[in-house]
């Protein structure tokens, strides 16, 4: 019998190169693993059934590189990408690891790094659109400060829209079919990151010039790290209809960025990610942003990379499976939720209607309505034994 949860192309499940590729160098110790060719990712996640890969220049072509060695590096991983089928579908820049980034990119106080942020952006945009991406992912991981003075931040959110603006008008000139993606994070490695939240980006997006052109790509561990609700966070983009892209790795609460597998952090609320996910209809790539622990070789790096798909799958089929199950249909019938899709007044109802249906207040009886139970504590058991496999 094939494994059910064994992943295809058709999934869109795709990985960062730089996550399978993280040689485990943290804050306390250096890498544990050797560096990884991205034709030896491409070639191995194509093995394991991924649909495509996501990078940010410096992973495919390492800082500093000349124009001959540039181009040697995209010839071979175009070339890896035609062999194996593995698409682009997103690409970043990486606008943290070179000092000069120390005080952020598009926010830093000196205006010659922000002028240079803004290159080498685009430098990689271009590289993108050529390799068929369709989302540019901008995480401004450098973007904020750690102390109180060092950034007026009204000032910095000027910048940051002044960043935007300018890229989506590059964009727009060059005919270029792209749209970015704000991806937020609170903190890690600032004291405190500039556009923190789902909701935060959400509203930055607003001011912008070309909001049309600009979403958000939600990561499970960030929101987490907030003490979010991920699934919450993503059901606001999906409402506004800017999920764009999304990050999936694991988190379990408030600490520092773990970045595990997906589905190894909170499973319940990567259970409700993936019944979200999936009764939304949400078309984009599955895309994976997780490191395989620095205790890992290289084989525990492709085992860690298919945990990271087969997850997904698994938890796939068990959101179906509640979904279908009558129980669990009644379930949602007792706790209303067919209530909360009628709209507060009906059709051609006016607030003077509403002020003068005395059922609605005078006649209103509070004590009974406030005794009714809400019956959701039988409704996420049934989740809990979809979830846990005893039912
Ligand atoms: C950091 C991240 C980043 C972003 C990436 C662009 C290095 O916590 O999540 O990964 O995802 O820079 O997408
Ligand atoms: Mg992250
Ligand atoms: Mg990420």
């Amino acid at each position: 019998m094939t494994d059910p949860f064994t992943p295809t192309p058709d999934d869109r499940f795709t990985f960062g190169l730089w996550t399978v590729g993280w040689p485990g160098r943290d804050p306390f110790g250096d890498a544990t693993r050797p560096a990884l060719d991205p034709v030896e990712s491409v070639t191995r996640l194509a093995e394991l059934g991924a649909y495509g890969v996501t990078f940010h220049d410096d992973d495919l072509i390492p800082y500093g590189s000349g124009a001959g060695a540039r181009e040697a590096h995209v010839k071979r991983f175009r070339q890896a990408l035609d062999a194996t089928g593995l698409k682009v579908p997103m690409a970043t820049t990486n606008l943290f690891t070179h000092p000069v980034f120390k005080d952020g990119a598009f926010t830093a106080n000196d205006r010659d790094v922000r002028r240079y942020a803004l290159r080498k952006t685009i430098r990689n945009i271009d590289l993108a659109v050529e390799l068929g991406a369709e989302t540019y992912v901008a995480w401004g991981g450098r973007e904020g400060a750690e102390s109180g003075a060092a950034k007026d931040v009204r000032v910095a959110l000027d910048r940051m829209k002044e960043a935007f603006d300018l890229l989506a008008d590059y964009v727009l000139g060059q005919g270029y079919d792209l749209r970015f993606a704000v991806e937020p994070k609170p903190n890690e490695p600032r004291g405190d990151i500039l556009l923190p939240t789902i909701g935060h980006a959400l509203a930055f997006i607003e001011r912008l010039e070309h909001p049309e052109l600009v979403g958000v790509n939600p990561e499970v561990g960030h929101e987490q790290m907030a003490g979010l609700n991920i699934a919450h966070g993503v059901a606001q983009a999906l409402w506004a209809g800017k999920l764009f892209h999304i990050d999936l790795n694991g988190q379990t609460g408030i600490k520092y960025d773990q970045d595990l597998r997906f589905g190894a952090g909170d499973v319940r609320q990567a259970f409700w990610l993936v019944d979200l996910l999936e009764s939304a209809g949400y078309r984009g790539p599955r895309h994976f942003d997780f490191k395989p622990p620095r205790t890992e070789d290289i084989d525990g790096v492709w085992t860690s990379a298919a945990a990271c798909m087969r997850n997904y799958l698994v938890l796939k089929a068990k959101a179906a499976a509640f979904r279908a199950d009558p129980e669990v249909r009644a379930a949602l019938t007792a706790a209303r939720l067919d209530r909360l899709a009628v709209p507060t007044l009906s059709p051609g109802e006016s607030v003077t209607d509403l002020l003068a249906d005395r059922s609605a207040f005078e006649d209103f009886d509070v004590d009974a309505a406030a005794r009714r139970g809400m019956a959701f504590e039988h409704l996420d058991q049934l989740a809990m034994d979809h979830l846990l496999g005893t039912r």
